[in-house]
Parts: structure tokens; sequence; C-alpha cells
């Protein structure tokens, strides 16, 4: 299917947080029980749209496990969005986002564009982070925030769009440079232009980093 943009997303996160989960909800609308451990990194994908704009998202979902943390560091350049997850039942997978942050500004492009999620939000029963602490941790770091639920699926179609909206509105400010191929956004092939077939040729715009 033909698209405008393609952007590359990437999902991190401690393990068990629902990384897999919300990836499996947004593509599939399923949700799945059962912890199935990610090993190194599984991949998914999806049209949205955004004002109209058809655009890809290909999604990759990383291990939280620490023994993979070096296999994730290698997804993050080339990606223009990253979901951050935690989960809000396990204080834990809050305190490690400053670790997970400080990865990502060791090995992103400085610009992606970083949505944290406190997911789990059907289990505000068992809630260990209050909402607010999330917001404020976004704040400080300058990240979206959502409390979303891959279960019920509540805010998880919203997680993945308004980090795309996000990534437009700067494409559409003129922060990327389109040449650099690491922003993780490519430019759909335009119909009537170039050879038919020609589609994996198309323009790589990127977008001189990173948003
Ligand atoms: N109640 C509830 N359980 C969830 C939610 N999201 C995920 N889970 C459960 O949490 C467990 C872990 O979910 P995964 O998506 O496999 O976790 P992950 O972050 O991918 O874990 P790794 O692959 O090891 O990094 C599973 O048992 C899920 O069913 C949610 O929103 N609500
Ligand atoms: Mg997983």
């Amino acid at each position: 299917m033909s698209y405008d943009y393609l952007f590359k997303y990437i999902i991190i996160g401690d393990t068990g947080v629902g990384k897999s989960c919300l990836l499996l909800q947004f593509t599939d609308k399923r949700f799945q029980p059962v912890h199935d451990l990610t090993i190194g990194v599984e991949f998914g994908a999806r049209m949205v749209n955004i004002e109209g704009r058809p655009i890809k998202l290909q999604i990759w979902d990383t291990a939280g496990q620490e023994s993979f943390r070096s296999i994730t560091r290698s997804y993050y350049r080339g990606a223009a969005g990253a979901l951050l997850v935690y989960d809000i039942t396990r204080r834990e997978t809050f305190n490690h986002l400053a670790s997970w942050l400080e990865d990502a500004r060791q090995h992103a492009n400085p610009n992606m564009t970083i949505m944290l999620i406190g997911n789990k939000s059907d289990l505000a029963h068992r809630r260990a982070v209050s909402r607010e602490e999330g917001e404020q941790f976004a704040k400080e770091n300058g990240l979206l925030f959502l409390e979303a639920s891959a279960r019920t699926a509540q805010h998880v179609e919203e997680a993945f769009i308004k980090t795309a909206a996000r990534i437009l509105q700067k494409i559409e400010e003129g922060v990327y440079d389109v040449s650099n191929e690491s922003s993780g956004i490519k430019l759909g092939y335009q119909r009537g232009q170039g050879a038919p077939g020609a589609r994996d040729a198309s323009v790589t715009r990127n977008a001189g980093c990173c948003n």
C-alpha cells in the first residue's frame, strides 16, 4: 500500500511492562495474557492516517531483559519515534526510566520523538506509580505521555498516532535535513515518479536528524 511517509519506531522499557502486548493490540487488536518473553527483537507494521496523509509505521519491539540490552541498542539509530514503557504496578520499572533515556541519548538520533507510556492502566487498584509522577517525568525530560492498557486497548491507538503526529509536525517545521537516512523517516513512492517497481529506490528522505 502506498504511503506518504514511513516512520520507524522502537519500543523500549523493562521486561514484562507490556511492550509486545502494546504492539499486538495496535497491529492485531488482540491481547496476549501470557508473557511471551521477547528474544532479541520482533517486528510489526501498520498504516495510519494523520491529517489525511497515509503513513506507514514500522515498529521494532525490543527485549527488555538486561542480557539483550546490547542488541536493543543497535536499533535506536534509525528510529524516528520511541515508545518508552513502564508498568504502573511495578515501581522499579518507573525507576529505570532514567537509564533507558540515557541509552537513548547515547544511541539514538538526538531529535527522536519519545512517547512515555505508563502501561497496565486497567490495574489501577495495584497502582504503584501515580499519573502525576509519570506526567512530571515526561515534562522534565521533554517526552509525550499517556497512561494506556494493552489489555483494554485504552489509549493504545493514541500512543502510536500522537507520536506520528508529532514527527509529522516536526517534518513540516523543517526540523529534518532530508539527506540523512538515520532519521528513521522515509519518503513514500510518489505515483507518477520513477519507473514501476522503483518503490524501493524511492528517495530516502531523511531528516538530518532525527526527531
Ligand atoms: N493487566 C494487564 N496486563 C498486561 C498489560 N500489558 C501486558 N500485560 C501482561 O504483562 C505481561 C508481559 O507482557 P509483554 O508484552 O510480553 O511484556 P514485554 O515488555 O514485551 O516483555 P519483554 O519481551 O520480556 O521485554 C504479560 O503477561 C501480559 O499479558 C496490560 O495493559 N494490562
Ligand atoms: Mg516483549
